[in-house]
């Protein structure tokens, strides 16, 4: 029930996993911006001994104006035991003139060495992949992990409905995060969800998002997914359609044009998602305080927590109040 699912969460055993620890295997251009975002712990993991040593010496050298906590890096995978989340950014590149799925084979062989080892030192983590064909290898790490389909997550068309939304705020001259619109499967725009501020504008236009829309709505579609350019000739080669999960490759063609690879948005992307795995509280609270929320009780206790939609004052407010409780909480001597 959808309304039941927006309204509540479920709550559930503790994962088993503590910390807020973030491995990240695969120090290129986008592990380090999702690095660069993911204020935390970091465990940086890759084959090339001296990247990651430049790599770590560079983030840690900021470390006085951020707020990450500790910074390792290293070819063994034992550094990163006790991760609550292990992103996967390692890779290879397509080849001049190679197939699609030569491509994916050569990822399976690079996937074979990582994902036992982030198993074997983090048994209770979440894995989040990032590396392309990202569908295909969500598939590959699951299968090669051996664990529960919802421990095993695709960045998929996260950073995809984030530049559809960014095309959108341009057109209607207003902020993405006002403008709410997603993109799923592997390019599929759902144009009967897209809302401002709850208003749906299929409402307002039946034609939105079809071809015969005089507005031309789905060129922001095209342009998510294809940007202005054609694919390379490379790309078009066989598999294609078969692989059918290929959708960054389009989509960030014309920055990988101009500046050879894409990393910032990625990275953000990521880092959000990476943000809403660890802080799997209320309301923004990290601090361990028991405090007020409406909730369902029966039995087993709490069953469920509803999601209260609190203005930012009222958000301040539950704050100050966490703070309180917390001030107390420390000093006491148990
Ligand atoms: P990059 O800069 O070449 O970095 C890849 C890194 O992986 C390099 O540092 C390699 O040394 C390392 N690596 C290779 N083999 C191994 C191994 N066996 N163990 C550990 N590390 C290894 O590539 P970049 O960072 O630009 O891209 C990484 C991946 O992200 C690519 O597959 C991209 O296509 C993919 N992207 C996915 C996006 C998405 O939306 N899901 C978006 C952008 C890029």
């Amino acid at each position: 029930d959808l309304v039941k699912e927006t309204l509540l969460t479920k709550m559930k055993t503790p994962s088993g996993s503590s910390g807020s620890k973030v491995t990240i295997v695969g120090a290129g251009q986008v592990g380090m911006a999702c690095a660069f975002t993911i204020i935390t712990q970091i465990a940086l993991v890759d084959v090339l001994a001296d990247r990651l040593e430049g790599e770590m010496m560079d983030l840690q050298h900021g470390l006085t104006f951020l707020k990450y906590m500790k910074v390792q890096a290293s070819t063994d995978y034992s550094i990163t035991a006790g991760s609550k989340v292990c992103v996967v950014t390692a890779g290879s590149r397509q080849k001049e003139g190679e197939s699609r799925l030569n491509l994916v084979q050569r990822n399976v062989g690079i996937f074979k060495q990582i994902i036992p080892q982030l198993v074997k030192y983090n048994p209770d983590a979440i894995i989040l992949v990032v590396s392309n064909p990202v569908d295909l290898l969500t598939w590959v790490a699951w299968k090669l992990s051996g664990l529960p389909s919802h421990r095993v997550i695709g960045s998929g068309t996260n950073l995809d409905s984030s530049r559809f939304r960014v095309l959108m705020s341009e057109r209607l001259g207003m902020a993405p995060s006002s403008c709410h619109g997603w993109i799923i499967g592997e390019h599929v725009p759902v144009w009967s969800g897209v809302n401002v501020a709850g208003v749906r504008l299929l409402d307002l236009n039946p034609k939105f998002g079809t071809s015969e829309d005089p507005d031309k709505w789905n060129e922001i579609h095209m342009d998510v997914v294809q940007r202005s350019s054609p694919p390379p000739p490379s790309l078009l080669l066989d598999q294609l359609d078969a692989l059918n999960a290929i959708s960054s490759y389009f989509s960030a063609y014309k920055i990988i044009q101009l500046k050879g690879y894409t990393s910032w948005g990625i990275g953000v992307s990521v880092g959000v998602i990476c943000q809403a795995i660890l802080s799997n509280g209320f309301h923004g609270i990290q601090e361990e305080v028991f405090l007020s929320l409406p909730c369902v009780v029966g039995e087993n206790g709490i069953n469920y927590v509803v999601k209260q939609t609190l203005t930012e004052d009222e958000r301040n407010k539950l704050q100050e109040s966490v703070r309180t409780i917390d001030d107390i909480q420390k000093k006491l001597k148990l």
